[in-house]
């Protein structure tokens, strides 16, 4: 082997509750803002497929720990669904919920998988959204009662935690470009709720302490490398605010404990500081994470602004740059995301000198394919080579930054079978496994998770 990985290296996939489960009214599970949403604008949602029948792990469960065991995996991530625990939010919990996280996390372990299990992945409950979501106050603490109700009930056997899954989409895709309900586009919110997120973390991880139950918690960020068109000090100072507005708002808070002095200023300016009390910047001082997981798809590219903006237009980071298509640059032809490998190294690069070179893991990457089935061979078996390729031209710049020194302990693909995404439902697919949705949701492994057993097997390729 070329690349070989040290003893011990997580490897595994990633998923949600919500893109998997299915089942989202079954067993007193209360609605999330995507439930209410699909209930409410059916027409909204691609190929009409809501969450009420993503994946149905709900009810397959069993079969799909022991393909996760038959690919190799040694780690799983999953999330728990809030509103599934808590119906309404806050208040009574659902027992029927704590048996089926229960039972997920016993089965993964009799399979020596390592459940790592996230707390937030997109999924306000509409009970707490009806409050205002991250917006208010009150649901901070709803979250962190819902966060030590797990940690009771599961952490004496789940080892690494995760407060949320990045955080700043809900706060791009609900507050700025309309993608996430509630859809709005209001900075001055949008920067409310991302203040907010970042303060129910930082209490999530006191109370996690607090409790001494042996394990790790941190939090998964997509950490976006946002390069300049070029060395223009205007297209450098573009990248700066990109990097500030998108990344160092939350991975500054999560590891040092503060907000970039520059972010500071450039809200300052703007007049949108958000709203807090003087004890919260000491609890986010207090409480940063064990570990970090990071998140890898595509960089930002980002240039001067070209025009100047309309000033009565309302208020969004565009204001401070412009997106720029970098001629030339690869792309995955079945998605259109670019693709872009060294990127995986510049963030571990980063972390490693600006951020203590704190214990991280790769926790998504991976590239989604349109019309899918067109790759079935006779056999019924996805030829996915091009995804194969994909995870080791990432791996070989992990492999890179872990020679020089980076402290990186592990892969995690998106993701572990095909799921429902939020915008897109079924269109793209990202697994290791195939879902025939034609076919009572048949499970097929792919030539890549032959790949990833190998992979694992070896510990590197
Ligand atoms: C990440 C999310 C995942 C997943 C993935 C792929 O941002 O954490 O939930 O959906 O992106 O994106 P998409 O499904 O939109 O193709």
């Amino acid at each position: 082997n070329k690349y070989v990985f040290p003893k011990d290296f997580w490897w595994g996939s990633a998923s949600s509750a919500t893109q998997m489960e299915g089942f989202s009214g079954a067993d007193g599970k209360g609605q999330n803002i995507w439930d209410y949403w699909y209930e409410a604008e059916p027409n909204r949602f691609y190929q009409g497929i809501g969450p009420d029948n993503t994946s149905l792990f709900y009810t397959k469960f069993v079969e799909d720990i022991l393909l996760m065991k038959e690919t190799g995996h040694n780690s799983f991530r999953f999330s728990i669904s809030w509103s599934r625990m808590f119906p309404k939010g806050r208040g009574e919990v659902n027992q029927k919920a704590i048996d089926f996280y229960n039972t997920i996390i016993n089965t993964l372990l009799e399979n020596e998988i390592e459940p790592f299990v996230n707390l937030y992945h997109f999924d306000m409950p509409m009970a707490m959204q009806e409050e205002g979501g991250w917006e208010s106050r009150s649901v901070v603490d709803a979250y962190v009662e819902y966060a030590s109700t797990c940690f009771e009930n599961f952490g004496d056997r789940v080892m690494k935690w995760f407060t949320h899954n990045e955080p700043i989409v809900p706060v791009e895709c609900g507050y700025l470009y309309g993608h996430h309900y509630p859809a709005l586009c209001d900075f001055e919110k949008a920067v409310q709720v991302a203040f907010h997120s970042v303060l129910a973390s930082a209490k999530a991880i006191k109370a996690y302490h607090d409790k001494e139950l042996g394990g790790k918690i941190g939090i998964i960020l997509n950490v976006t490398p946002s390069y300049p068109r070029s060395n223009h000090p205007a297209d450098l100072a573009a990248a700066e605010k990109a990097d500030l507005l998108f990344n160092r708002s939350f991975l500054d808070p999560s590891v040092k404990g503060t907000f970039p002095e520059k972010l500071i200023d450039m809200l300052r300016e703007e007049n949108f500081l958000p709203k807090y009390e003087a004890e919260d910047l000491d609890i986010i001082r207090e409480n940063t994470v064990d570990l970090l997981g990071i998140n890898y798809y595509q960089p930002r590219r980002v240039k001067a602004k070209e025009n100047m903006p309309n000033p009565n237009a309302p208020f969004m980071p565009e204001r401070y740059f412009d997106h720029y298509d970098m001629p030339g640059k690869k792309v995955n032809p079945y998605r259109g995301w670019e693709i872009y490998e060294k990127g995986v190294y510049d963030i571990l690069k980063n972390i490693q000198e600006n951020y203590g070179n704190i214990e991280c893991f790769i926790s998504e990457n991976g590239m989604g394919v349109e019309s899918e089935e067109r790759f079935k061979d006779a056999n019924g078996m996805i030829q996915d080579d091009y995804r194969i390729t994909f995870y080791e031209d990432h791996l070989k710049w992990i492999h890179k930054a872990l020679n020089e020194g980076a402290n990186v302990k592990g892969y995690h693909v998106w993701t572990f079978m095909d799921n429902w995404s939020w915008l897109n439902s079924y269109k793209n697919r990202y697994g290791l496994i195939s879902v025939d949705l034609q076919n009572d949701y048949k499970r097929t492994i792919k030539k890549s998770g032959y790949w990833f057993k190998k992979l694992v097997e070896s510990n590197g390729f």
